[in-house]
């Protein structure tokens, strides 16, 4: 049988270690390969008209993230409001799960940073009228981009609030129009060891996947992201395209998707087949409900280390409660 070691990762409620700030050092290197990349635009003007508008902006624009800079910053929208205040962002930023890269929370960032996020495409499928394949930056530019502030519950009990730029999942379910039998969304991150060394680990079923409900997919609260602080996505939160399920444990949110999948039958979810006994397809935020190992009933917040109580979903029950009663 696979996964009969348990690595040590879920071992502990989180690793103890502190943040290191590593973010600078990311943006340094994005920016240095930005302008490198600019340099080739500009040659390739030599040949290509229209391009060369394009290059030319490039060039004088360098940018630390480099693509739809049109889009951000997005409008906040005021409905959603948080009880707490926003993590700092390098905190956010350089504490991070993503086990395609590491274990440790730490490391990710660094292992991430030259993972290649461009070009990048979803492909739509399953039981839907218009299945569709979309480059992710397009997409970015059709769909109501807005800014949100969430807060984000891992359930190893820390927690973060963040403001993440997206679109509900809601505008994508109506672009491709799933057949009335789809009673499931699953969702399927990249596999691609070369560029992930935690993907060479054999104690994971990669590629990483997720599922919700239609009705938890079409919630109100249920966001493709595409940007974080206002910006672009960096690589270790997700990039170019995650889920956002604020009332759920983190690890229902997935990141770098590339495939979405309309299916009739609850589908298989990464972490309850690595851990059947720990980690359920619902996984919604519940401080009565102990994990195997640790109580759920406080969370600490990084970056301060404040300790609060759990909320029921995750303070959002006002949106979801109705969609389990
Ligand atoms: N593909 C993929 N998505 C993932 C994970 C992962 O390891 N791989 N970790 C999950 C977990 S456990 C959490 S808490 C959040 C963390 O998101 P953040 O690093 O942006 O804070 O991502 C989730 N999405
Ligand atoms: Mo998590």
């Amino acid at each position: 049988m696979a996964f009969l070691r348990v690595p040590r990762g879920w071992e502990i409620p989180e690793g103890e270690a502190t943040p290191e700030s590593i973010y600078e050092q990311f943006t340094r290197r994005r920016f240095l390969r930005d302008l490198a990349l600019a340099g080739l635009g500009a040659g390739a003007t030599l040949v290509a008209g229209p391009a060369m508008l394009e290059a030319d902006n490039r060039q004088k624009q360098p940018r630390s993230f480099p693509a739809s800079p049109s889009v951000y910053p997005a409008r906040r929208n005021p409905k959603f409001t948080l009880d707490r205040p926003l993590t700092d962002e390098k905190i956010a930023a350089s504490y991070n799960n993503f086990y395609e890269f590491s274990e440790q929370k730490e490391e990710v960032a660094k292992l991430a940073a030259r993972f290649e996020t461009r070009p990048w495409t979803v492909e739509i499928a399953g039981l839907v009228h218009k299945p569709l394949k979309f480059d992710v930056d397009e997409l970015t530019r059709l769909m109501p981009i807005e800014e949100r502030l969430y807060r984000l519950r891992c359930v190893e009990a820390w927690a973060m609030a963040v403001p993440w730029t997206g679109f509900p999942f809601k505008a994508l379910m109506d672009r491709v129009e799933p057949l009335a039998k789809a009673k499931f969304v699953r969702m399927v991150s990249f596999e691609r060891p070369s560029q992930a060394p935690g993907q060479r680990s054999p104690w994971y079923p990669w590629p990483y996947f997720e599922a919700l409900t239609m009705a938890e997919a079409a919630n109100e609260l249920t966001l493709l992201v595409t940007g974080i602080y206002g910006h672009e996505l960096p690589p270790q939160h997700g990039a170019p395209i995650r889920l956002i399920v604020p009332w759920k444990y983190g690890f229902k949110s997935i990141k770098s998707i590339v495939r979405i999948e309309f299916v009739e039958r609850q589908p298989e979810t990464f972490w309850h087949k690595v851990v059947p006994g720990e980690y359920d397809f619902w996984a919604n935020v519940n401080p009565r409900v102990p994990h195997p190992r640790w109580s759920q009933a406080t969370e600490r917040m990084i970056g301060t280390n404040e300790r609060r109580p759990t909320l029921l979903y995750n303070g959002y029950g006002p949106f979801v409660a109705g969609l389990y009663s």
